[in-house]
């Protein structure tokens, strides 16, 4: 091989305090482990002397514990973009240890390429196979692995053999130019080939290679429940009725669904309504349900930004890669969550809300409205763009002392003009066409916990007159109340008449 081996300590080494690295892979997979490992041993160290260590940081989204994990516990990011799921780096970003701001995760690789934000100075790049000339293959993501790759000076790449070789050709790797001279991005369906199977690297920015062999670090789902399979039942069956009226074509749109155990149960149900045609899924991440389809003839099609895979499901999924390099592509995430696209493509988004109000705005990112979860990622690329954007959520969370639906979202990351569906286990909000007040009126009765139906109610009734009857005074009681009683239930609307 034609480059430096070096181990993840030596590659470590280089980094300096206030650099900004860039890392390959999309949520916990595909991402650089053994450089991000030593970096954060680094880091502690020059803390221990009293030395300032910390990098900038950019990723395709959330990254694994070996990345994010370690990282945020060294407390060595000094800024971070675009998605983060990790405890610590959540504990970190709340406490202002680290700088994080919050992107549509298609916008990542433009921002950097409009100078925007500043040029990585490192890219760090997990790859399965690495040629002489510079041709690489990525593992089981994409993310914003080719912009970094062509912005970056250093390049050190993470060759993992936990991902075999023969992945290549599963990967589609497509730049767009920059204004003023992009043109149409020509995907007319999901399964449309229109770039490269490999990242072309210049061979002589690779300063390293680092031998690993480590698997990803994708926790495994919490099981579907009442509530969640109720929800993707009502999903199902909502998507049923509009293929039966006519609204959705009987061959089908695409799908995008959404990150986290609620959106892993919702395309299981999809997949188990056999009135529902055996469709394409055109998104961001593949969770495991998706394999599942497939094998069930459910799913034809699955292009994605990455394989989101828990490790016994990838390896299955690896021993059997004939088979599945027919069913998948992976695409960066400016194409696999390009606004243009996902509107050409008709894409049926479903997403999960942390919280909605009765006028239909989403809430994707802030427990009551300050502390952030995981950010935005994709939902909004999908949910504005889509065909149809449905919002899913459990009515309630920690056991009914919050209700999902409240008055007015602590904070707005989708606007109600951007929602169409709403839906809970208790049923579905079609927002389509609707006033304010009607929208209120029809997720009240619809989808509300029937313990909060009243209480919502009342809130409507409290005198306030206009297109969209907010009471300034009281549109955040709800959590307000849950702040000084730690039960959203206790909210008396006496105290705000
Ligand atoms: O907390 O873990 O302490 O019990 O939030 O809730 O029900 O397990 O939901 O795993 O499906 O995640 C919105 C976070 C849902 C996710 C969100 C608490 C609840 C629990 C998680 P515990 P669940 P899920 C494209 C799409 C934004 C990005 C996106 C997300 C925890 O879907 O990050 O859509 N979405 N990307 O108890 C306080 C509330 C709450 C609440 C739930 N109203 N107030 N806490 N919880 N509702 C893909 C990508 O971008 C990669």
């Amino acid at each position: 091989m034609a480059y430096k081996k070096m181990t993840a300590e030596e590659a470590a080494s280089l980094i300096k305090n206030d650099d900004i690295i860039s890392l390959s892979g999309f949520t916990a997979t595909g991402c650089p482990k053994a450089v991000p490992t030593a970096l954060a041993k680094k880091a502690e160290e020059e803390h221990a002397k009293g030395n300032p260590f910390k990098v900038g940081m950019y990723t395709g989204a959330s990254t694994g514990e070996s990345a994010d994990g370690v990282l945020s516990r060294a407390n060595a990011i000094k800024f971070r973009t675009p998605y983060q799921s990790n405890v610590d780096s959540r504990a970190a970003l709340n406490n202002h240890d680290m700088q994080y701001f919050d992107l549509h995760l298609s916008e990542l690789p433009q921002y950097l390429r409009y100078g925007f934000l500043p040029k990585p100075d490192y890219a760090i790049i997990e790859v399965c196979d690495i040629s002489d000339d510079g041709k690489a293959v990525l593992t089981s993501a994409v993310g914003i692995s080719p912009t970094i790759a062509n912005l970056a000076d250093k390049i050190i790449l993470e060759l993992n053999s936990y991902h075999p070789k023969s992945l290549v050709g599963m990967h589609d790797i497509y730049e767009p130019a920059d204004p003023p001279y992009r043109r149409e991005i020509p995907i007319y369906s999901p399964s449309d080939k229109i770039g490269s199977p490999y990242v072309q690297i210049d061979p002589k920015k690779i300063i390293g290679i680092v031998e690993t062999h480590l698997p990803n670090e994708i926790k495994p789902f919490t099981p579907v429940d009442e509530v969640t399979s109720q929800i993707g039942q009502n999903v199902a069956d909502f998507l049923y009725k509009e293929m039966k009226a006519g609204r959705i074509p009987s061959s089908f749109l695409p799908v995008q669904s959404g990150v986290g155990n609620v959106a892993n149960a919702v395309l299981g149900a999809m997949g188990l309504n056999k009135e529902i045609p055996a469709f394409e899924i055109y998104t961001e991440v593949i969770q495991d349900s998706v394999i599942d389809l497939m094998k069930q003839g459910r799913v034809k099609f699955a292009s994605g930004c990455s394989l989101s895979l828990t490790s016994p499901v990838l390896e299955a999924v690896y021993a059997d890669l004939d088979f599945f390099k027919q069913k998948f592509l992976l695409r960066p995430q400016e194409i696999s969550n390009n606004p243009e696209i996902a509107r050409r493509l008709g894409l049926i988004s479903i997403n999960t809300a942390l919280e909605a109000d009765i006028f239909g705005n989403i809430n994707s990112s802030h427990v009551l409205g300050t502390k952030m979860m995981n950010g935005i990622g994709g939902s909004g690329d999908f949910c504005r763009n889509a065909y149809l954007s449905i919002f899913t959520t459990p009515s309630t969370a920690k056991g009914g002392k919050i209700s999902s639906i409240v008055p007015m979202v602590s904070h707005t990351d989708h606007s109600e003009h951007s929602v169409k569906i709403l839906i809970t286990e208790h049923g579905v909000a079609d927002l389509r066409g609707l006033s304010p007040v009607q929208r209120a009126e029809t997720i009240i009765e619809n989808c509300v916990d029937p313990e909060y139906k009243d209480i919502l109610r009342k809130y409507l009734q409290l005198g306030v007159k206009g297109h969209t009857p907010q009471n300034v005074n009281a549109a955040l009681a709800f959590h307000s109340t849950f702040i000084k009683t730690g039960d959203m239930r206790n909210v008396n609307w006496e105290d705000y008449k």
